[in-house]
């Protein structure tokens, strides 16, 4: 039998942007079952895969160990099966698309959360750091270039690709506003471009649902930036 025969089930969640992210390294054409947790009433399925984080998404593969963290996912799927190449083939290249990657997570994360989560000084001070490490990503994608994996969407597109649907939601709930066509045109001309794509469009959740489904953790997100802010 070989690897693409067997089944792969991806445990998400309904309108997670890191859920989103395995989602969309469907354009490797491998298809999969999603099965949908209820992050307030963890599953035996979930705790058992992911005993360390108890977190989506998980990706299973035949009867394999599981395999958690989005983008550890996403290359996974990149390197375990055939179909268009979502990594660079430059080492270099490689590396500089993980950095940013990381970079997104870590620190621009961080300011993110800090800029949409917190208030008064920490939320200013939060968002002009957020602003500029945008500007930072932003200056990764080339004049002319239509992506930051080139003519294709790759790797670091799929990890920064929940900037392009996620970021608005989030700025509704929490009223920050972020993102502008004024400060970043760049990267707002990049979302648009990846929001159009065809097979990322099949994986974007309803805008007016997410809202509805994350509306509700608002007071846990402001909690964990509480939180964050004693540590900072
Ligand atoms: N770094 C992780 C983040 C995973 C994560 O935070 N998942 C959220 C859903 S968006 C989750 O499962 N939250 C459940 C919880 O915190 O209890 C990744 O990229 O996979």
């Amino acid at each position: 039998m070989t690897m693409m025969a067997e089944p792969v089930k991806l445990i998400g969640c309904f309108g997670s942007p890191v859920v989103h992210r395995v989602e969309v390294a469907r354009l490797k054409g491998v298809p999969y079952e999603l099965i949908t947790e209820d992050l307030n009433n963890k599953s035996g399925l979930l705790l058992r895969h992911n005993p360390v984080h108890q977190k989506v998404p998980v990706l299973l593969h035949g009867d394999r160990p599981a395999i958690c963290e989005s983008l550890v996912i996403v290359e996974y799927v990149d390197e375990a099966f055939q179909g268009p190449l979502l990594m660079p083939a430059d080492p270099l290249a490689r590396a500089t698309a993980r950095f940013w990657a990381s970079f997104m997570d870590k620190e621009c994360g961080e300011s993110m959360w800090m800029a949409l989560w917190t208030d008064g000084e920490a939320k200013a001070a939060a968002a002009r750091e957020t602003k500029t490490n945008l500007t930072l990503i932003e200056g990764q994608l080339p004049e002319g270039q239509r992506f930051f994996g080139g003519d294709a969407i790759g790797y670091l597109d799929i990890a920064l690709g929940w900037i392009a649907h996620w970021m608005g939601v989030f700025e509704e709930i929490s009223g920050a506003r972020l993102l502008t066509e004024e400060e970043h045109p760049t990267l707002c001309r990049w979302a648009r471009e990846y929001k159009a794509n065809k097979t990322v469009k099949q994986c974007l959740p309803n805008r007016d649902r997410v809202i509805a489904a994350l509306m509700p953790r608002k007071e846990l997100y402001i909690s964990i930036a509480k939180a964050m802010a004693t540590q900072r």
